[in-house]
């Protein structure tokens, strides 16, 4: 195996942990009283997801938490951020909590604190209740409301135990994939007219925070997907798409949280409103002051000016000469640092800390003799928490390292084809098994936990 030269001390309290999914791992998508998602419907449409699986069953974690808990602790990881299924708290999105489906994630935080890890529950992740969807899901502002008062049902169970909260997960995925393209649940496939989704998103985000402040939750954060935009040549052109790119990829949710305003999306054919729905008072709700930036980092973008069949502004290039993932993905170690160092001179006081809540790679991992040997993870983690130390020590105030992910779960419309995981999962038999990489991590962390 390669060795791999050590790395500076992290500062103390560091978070080092795994981040997963409800709807990627949990199954039982009736139990309990459970209530209908629009994963749980957009997996049944013939034809979206790769060989028509679903997450019916995915990791069985709701049978498993405690096998899978066991896993986190002999890795040594401090933190652990899971997502909670708003249709376990609520089967329609909106009326009284379900006792049960608050027990559950209740014995789970319990039993993670029991063993010091930290819970980070993300509130949102992507699996909306089918019944808010039926009144027209995130295109509808009153879905920002229903998200407040779920926030609010379920910080008043946890926040006396839980410090750190996720508002939503990677709002610019869900309105690309969900809501534009149709690729993602819900299955919409309005291009730029999805745009108001991001507005109903951020209100949903800024009106939780409150929601979850007054409940008692110490520290708020958002997880954004955010990547590195690097046009194709110098071109002014070329330039002009990665600064549209950049508008709508990254800033378009990050700009009105720590800005209180929107970027400029004029190349999307769209004004400060949103098409009409900000209203006055909705950005200031949606920029106050956070705790922290969660930011999920897996690959650079690079864009050009699009041709004339292109119905928006840019159109993606690859990028050559990089190793790529099993999902195509080019791997790019140092582009964490470049959006780090990034993050910190376009935002300077207005950035909080940030975490790292998600970061991996997926390949072709196969369990020979009991053993997964999966050297380009090794190599990708070690890549990338590299370029973090980096980060930091070019003065990037980041407090945690979660990577993506666990163990092998439901990638969404790659169905389980694409393992992500510390852990393979066997998903006939839910065999666990750590990969190489697991036990790699395992001795970093405790190397650096105790350094
Ligand atoms: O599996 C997803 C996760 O749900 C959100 N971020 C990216 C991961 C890998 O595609």
């Amino acid at each position: 195996m390669t060795a791999y030269p050590p790395l500076p001390p992290f500062p103390a309290g560091f978070h080092w942990g795994t981040s997963t999914s409800a709807y990627q791992i949990e199954g039982a998508p009736t139990e309990d009283g459970k209530g209908v998602s629009i994963w749980d419907t957009f997996v049944r449409r013939p034809g979206v997801i790769r060989e028509a699986q679903t997450g019916d069953v995915a990791c069985d974690h709701y049978h498993r938490t405690a096998d899978d808990i066991a896993l986190m602790s002999d890795l040594g990881v401090n933190a652990y951020r899971f997502s909670v299924a708003w249709t376990r708290i609520q089967p329609d999105g909106t009326g009284p909590a379900n006792p049960a489906g608050l027990a559950f994630y209740d014995r789970l935080v319990d039993a993670l604190l029991e063993k010091g890890i930290t819970p980070f529950p993300t509130l949102f992740h992507w699996d909306l209740p089918q019944a808010l969807e039926d009144r027209d899901g995130w295109l509808a502002r009153d879905t920002a409301h229903r998200f407040a008062d779920y926030a609010a049902l379920l910080a008043g169970r946890l926040a006396d135990r839980v410090e750190h909260w996720i508002t939503l997960n990677e709002p610019f995925i869900h309105l690309a994939y969900g809501y534009a393209f149709g690729v993602h649940a819900p299955g919409r496939a309005l291009m730029t007219d999805a745009i108001p989704v991001a507005h109903h998103q951020l209100l949903a985000h800024g009106l939780a925070v409150s929601a979850l402040r007054s409940a008692g939750a110490a520290r708020v954060l958002i997880a954004n997907n955010l990547t590195p935009v690097w046009p194709a040549t110098d071109a002014a052109e070329d330039r002009a798409a990665a600064d549209a790119y950049d508008a709508l990829h990254n800033r378009l949710f990050t700009d009105p949280i720590l800005l209180g305003r929107y970027p400029d999306l004029s190349a999307y054919g769209t004004g400060p409103d949103l098409g009409g729905v900000v209203r006055d008072g909705d950005l200031e709700l949606i920029a106050a002051p956070l705790d922290g930036l969660g930011v999920n980092y897996y690959n650079p973008t690079r864009v050009a000016a699009p041709g004339p069949e292109h119905g928006l502004p840019f159109q993606d290039v690859p990028i050559d000469g990089v190793p790529r993932s099993a999902f195509d993905w080019p791997v790019v170690p140092d582009g964490l640092r470049e959006l780090l160092v990034s993050l910190a001179d376009r935002y300077g006081a207005a950035l909080p800390p940030i975490h790292i809540t998600e970061n991996g790679t997926s390949a072709d991992d196969k369990v020979v003799a009991g053993r997964v040997a999966d050297p380009e993870r090794i190599a990708f983690l070690d890549g990338h928490i590299r370029a973090l130390a980096q980060a930091m020590a070019a003065g990037v105030d980041v407090r945690g390292y979660l990577t993506w992910t666990l163990m092998d779960n439901f990638e969404w419309a790659e169905g389980f084809t694409q393992r992500f995981g510390l852990v393979h999962v066997d998903h006939e038999t839910q065999a666990r098994t750590p990969k190489d990489s697991y036990y790699w991590l395992r001795d970093r962390i405790k190397e650096w936990r105790s350094a």
